[in-house]
């Protein structure tokens, strides 16, 4: 339990004007694009000052509203989603990671036409494709997965078929233990993530995972950077996508030791703006909601690895309270779903990793309550940072695939 007078304030924007970019007179299209987005931002900041005190719920997340998004897009996507076509056991993950963060739970009826969905997208040979029909892809699999095991139901569990995903996982393999996202296709470190993460919370027995993981760790270290985070690919530039895929990764395999977990710490720490207070994914781009998870989760997940060696891990070390500032203040959309940065529009991608941040940021610190920002309504459900998914369901579903379990 914690108390109301423990929760954190909103900072005095007006002091914080100081932390603007200073271009130093030299005005290039990077620092234009920069100062702008700080603009959009401080008119967010002014605005809160203004209102604070007329209307509390500015410094409350929208939660009925934003249930109402989710619920609305679970039952009919808009035609502008048919760019995701391909994608679309990722549009119902992003749906039921968001709403699980806020409490939000789907009838019974509703959660079995979403297994069906899923078991319709099932490909023959393992793994789930993009849509009825389409080919297997390692990464709707991990939507797919992820999406069952949030569901949690025998039925859910049973649309999995763990036998058949294995060996689509085999088929995407490379003899460095680097992975495909699908036959023939491109490889980068989304595809050695999204097989970890299958393949761990699946419970897939040991042998397999030795078999599948040899070398895996090795190529995934290979794509940390001079500057500390990770890349796509080796030799590629640092990304924060990337990078949560790289720890994550590695540290589902127990192997963080085989990158730099100092420079990996430094460079995600750095990616926060220290005007905006959400992260940006590279060095010298823009301030990004998503990243509020990519970036956010893989502090807690480097500290957890170098926590046994140093005491100075146990607290987060990164500014919490501005994150949630930054997600609270600038990324909602008054009609519901939350947002990249101002003046862009509302989707669900930007909606399940802004309050997966904000979960990680509320829940990664040691501290006997979750660190909540403004009003207590604005507490989220926490979330496992390995697999985004909640703490509960990755229990359960380690518990159903376990080897002594009569499921295969
Ligand atoms: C750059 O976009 C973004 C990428 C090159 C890919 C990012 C990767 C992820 C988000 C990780 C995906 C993870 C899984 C598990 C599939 P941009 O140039 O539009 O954005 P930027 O300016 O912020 O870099
Ligand atoms: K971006
Ligand atoms: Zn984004």
């Amino acid at each position: 339990m914690w108390f109301p007078d423990e929760m954190l304030e909103f900072r005095d924007f007006a002091q914080l004007k100081n932390c603007k970019c200073d271009d130093e007179k030299v005005s290039t299209t990077t620092s234009r694009e920069q100062q702008k987005t700080e603009n959009s931002v401080e008119k967010c900041y002014d605005r809160f000052q203004q209102m604070q005190f007329l209307n509390p719920r500015v410094a409350q997340l929208s939660r009925i509203e934003h249930q109402h998004y989710l619920d609305l897009m679970l039952r009919h996507l808009p035609v502008n989603y048919e760019c995701l076509d391909s994608s679309r056991p990722w549009c119902v993950y992003w749906i039921l990671q968001a709403a699980q963060l806020l409490s939000f739970t789907f009838d019974e009826q509703t959660l079995d036409h979403v297994v069906e969905f899923l078991t319709k997208c099932r490909a023959p040979a393992g793994g789930f494709g993009g849509g009825p029909g389409q080919y297997a892809h390692l990464a709707p699999t991990y939507a797919a997965v992820n999406s069952l095991c949030i569901i949690g139901t025998q039925k859910a569990y049973r649309a999995i078929d763990r036998d058949s995903l294995v060996n689509f996982l085999y088929s995407v393999r490379d003899s460095d233990g680097s992975f495909r996202l699908h036959v023939d296709g491109e490889t980068d470190v989304r595809g050695a993530y999204c097989a970890i993460s299958c393949a761990k919370l699946l419970n897939v027995p040991e042998l397999h995972l030795k078999n599948l993981f040899t070398g895996t760790g090795d190529w995934i270290a290979r794509c940390q950077t001079y500057e500390g985070g990770f890349g796509g690919a080796p030799d590629l530039e640092a990304h924060g996508g990337y990078t949560f895929c790289g720890i994550a990764g590695l540290a589902l395999l127990n192997e963080a030791h085989k990158c730099n977990k100092k420079a990996l710490l430094h460079w995600t720490l750095s990616r926060q703006m220290s005007y905006e207070g959400g992260f940006q994914g590279r060095t010298n781009k823009l301030v990004d909601g998503c990243y509020s998870f990519w970036v956010g989760a893989t502090i807690p997940i480097t500290q957890a690895t170098l926590a046994s060696t140093d005491k100075s891990m146990e607290h987060t070390l990164f500014d919490v309270q501005a994150l949630q500032e930054y997600i609270i203040l600038c990324c909602q959309k008054q009609n519901g779903g939350l947002i990249d940065k101002p003046g862009k529009p509302q989707d669900l991608y930007h909606t399940c990793y802004t309050l997966s941040g904000v979960s990680i940021a509320q829940h990664s610190e040691s501290a006997r309550f979750p660190q909540v920002l403004g009003d207590t309504i604005n507490e989220l459900l926490p979330t496992h940072p390995l697999f985004n998914i909640p703490p509960k369901s990755v229990v359960a579903a380690l518990s159903y695939f376990s080897d002594n379990s009569n499921n295969d």
